[in-house]
């Protein structure tokens, strides 16, 4: 690094104030730029307003400057900054030994469909979360991505937060979720289902009831009065479709439904429950819906399925979602067709989540009427609650590479909820390893991310 490019740093951020940029020339701000890239390698973005790093935002390079590599390049990335957003920014390729700077533009942290759509029309592979320093991939594949979300909600508050990305992917168009089924009993967690298509704007995604489950599983934080919640005024508080006297359809009849209207091999299933009315589905004999009975009916229309739950590696101990329905579980196990492929989530994946109450309600500080900030305000929510079941369906939808998973083996449930796993290049089972520090970080910061669109 240059000595002067070493002093007008220490101006710029000793001074910033003082140092606007109509005090520099172009060629200045040349220097100024390059030396950025040369201190912050892993990248910067500048704003040429007030020559400080936007501190938030979501931050997209534009197409028209991206093949600019050096310093040469740096005055035609400042003319187009200066035509449009009035923002620089670069990082170091050690690997190409070679800078990236570009001229980019800065959407509301709140708007990440947009500047999704945005980054996508100018061909970048990522943009940047200034608040929370991470990059979220935005070159995806534009899949017809089809998904069953089969949840135990009432219970844990996790599965709300699966239940929100989901939305939040339709938002970005990354995904269908072409149903909801609740597979476990009583009609008001059923309700809360109801109550989140209709605040995320999805007021039609048919909803699936388990009338025949588990008697009585364990309740780890009541909140299914939700969908009840009355303003001050007694106005119900949230929007329903089904209503307080709808009936729902038999979970399994759903699924059956579901399937028989989907192509061959279509279907993703996100299980972040109990797996009874998949057991039921498998079960079921030919109805009004299609003539193939259950088993023949995931074969033909199912292509995975993402399931939270399963104990891995060395430990040899039973799997809370697995156990707490045994028989169905041992059903599923028995019957699920060879051909379709299963990806578990070991509750060690999620487990160093942990989206803090007080975080939870913070970042939906621009609503008074969100059911999750609602529940988080009025019930004990401090209870160990981890991000374990969006696991099942970030995978679901973010494909393979977001996770370290197993070799592939089948997976074998004995009597008392333990899952054995036998490796086979042919198995259809694999599961997910647990990330590392960094990983956890930014799946967490991702998650709420999507908590705080609107
Ligand atoms: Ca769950």
């Amino acid at each position: 690094m240059k000595k002067t490019n070493i002093l007008l740093l220490l101006l710029l951020f000793l001074t910033p104030l003082c140092f606007s940029q109509e005090k520099l020339t172009d060629k200045e701000l040349v220097n100024v730029i390059y030396a950025m890239g040369q201190m912050y390698p892993d990248g910067f973005t500048l704003d040429l307003n007030t020559m400080r790093q936007p501190t938030e935002g979501l931050i997209v390079s534009y197409k028209a400057t991206q093949n600019s590599f050096d310093r040469k390049s740096l005055p035609a990335v400042i003319k187009h900054a200066r035509a449009h957003n009035n923002l620089v920014g670069g990082w170091y390729n050690p690997e190409e030994d070679r800078y990236y700077f570009d001229s980019d533009r800065l959407f509301p942290e709140d708007s990440l469909a947009a500047a999704m759509v945005f980054a996508r029309e100018n061909g970048q592979h990522a943009l940047y979360v200034a608040s929370k320093g991470i990059n979220i991939k935005t070159n995806y594949e534009q899949k017809d991505l089809r998904v069953i979300l089969d949840c135990d909600m009432g219970s844990s508050t996790d599965d709300l937060f699966a239940l929100m990305m989901l939305y939040r992917y339709m938002d970005m168009k990354r995904c269908n979720l072409i149903g909801v089924v609740v597979d476990r009993m009583g009609k008001a967690n059923a309700d809360l289902v109801d109550m989140m298509n209709n605040f995320y704007g999805y007021p039609d995604i048919p909803i699936g009831l388990e009338t025949k489950g588990v008697e009585t599983p364990h309740v780890f934080i009541t909140y299914h009065n939700a969908p009840y919640a009355r303003t001050t005024e007694a106005e119900p508080m949230f929007k329903r479709s089904v209503g307080d006297d709808g009936t729902y359809m038999e979970g399994y009849k759903l699924y059956r439904k579901l399937l028989a209207e989907q192509p061959d091999r279509s279907v993703t299933i996100a299980s972040i429950g109990f797996v009874t009315s998949l057991a039921r589905l498998l079960e079921s004999g030919p109805d009004e819906f299609s003539p193939l009975n259950g088993v023949e009916l995931v074969r033909a229309k199912v292509k995975e399925i993402y399931a939270m739950g399963g104990v891995f590696g060395e430990a040899v101990e039973p799997d809370y979602n697995f156990k707490a329905a045994i028989d169905f579980s041992l059903k599923f196990f028995e019957l699920l067709p060879k051909e379709v492929d299963i990806v578990f989530s070991p509750g060690e994946v999620g487990d160093p989540l942990d989206y803090r109450p007080e975080t939870v309600i913070a970042d939906m500080n621009w609503t008074d009427t969100h059911p999750i900030k609602w529940i988080y305000q009025f019930l004990n929510c401090d209870t160990g609650q981890k991000m374990w079941d969006p696991q099942a369906v970030i995978q679901a939808v973010e494909g393979d590479d977001f996770y370290e998973l197993s070799e592939r083996g089948w997976v074998k449930l004995t009597p008392n909820g333990e899952t054995l796993f036998t490796p086979d290049p042919k198995g259809n089972a694999r599961y997910q390893r647990p990330g590392d520090a960094v990983w956890c970080d930014m799946v967490l910061k991702y998650i709420r991310l999507m908590a705080i669109q609107h």
